[in-house]
């Protein structure tokens, strides 16, 4: 079902504070930037190697406001680990899949993400409290 960790989001209070902070303690290279106005973030992805269907990244996630997943995040847990991104290659197809198996989808399609990329979360309280991002890469058949 999953072709690759697509990436792990992590939550930052100050985005360009941790862009130096993990590009220079792991030398990842910041490969794209957003804001997403939709999803309440500003964003970047640092890549870490190519896989299946597309690369792997950390993703720096700064929010647009308090009341947004992950200001609301940051106020309740601090800042760290937010989500885990796996790479498929139909995410229509997967989120039908694993929503037949009564995990709750916080998606009714796909939304617009990272890189041209299509996403859809999945509720952390059904899969062990990871919230859980599927991610088809603008291009999966690239690499
Ligand atoms: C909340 N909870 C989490 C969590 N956020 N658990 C694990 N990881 C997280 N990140 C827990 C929370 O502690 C509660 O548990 C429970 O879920 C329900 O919380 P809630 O107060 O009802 O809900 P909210 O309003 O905090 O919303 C939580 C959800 C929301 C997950 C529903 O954040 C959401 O819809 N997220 C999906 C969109 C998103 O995160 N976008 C930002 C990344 P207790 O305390 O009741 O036990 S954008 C992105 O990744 C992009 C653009 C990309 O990859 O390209
Ligand atoms: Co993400």
């Amino acid at each position: 079902m999953f072709m690759r960790i697509d990436h792990i989001g992590i939550a930052c209070r100050d985005l360009e504070e941790k862009i130096r902070l993990f590009s220079e303690t792991f030398e990842l290279t910041v490969v794209a930037r957003e804001v997403n106005e939709e999803q309440g973030v500003k964003e970047a992805m640092l890549h870490i190697a190519d896989g299946e269907g597309g690369g792997s990244y950390i993703q720096l996630l700064e929010p647009l406001s308090e009341d947004s997943p992950v200001g609301k995040f940051l106020a309740r847990r601090g800042e760290g680990v937010h989500h885990v991104a796996f790479g498929v290659r139909d995410v229509t197809e997967t989120m039908a899949k694993i929503g037949a198996k009564g995990v709750r989808l916080l998606d009714e399609r796909p939304r617009h993400g990272s890189m041209d990329s299509r996403i859809a979360f999945l509720h952390p309280k059904d899969v062990g409290g990871m919230l859980t991002e599927l991610v088809q890469a603008a291009d999966p058949d690239k690499s």
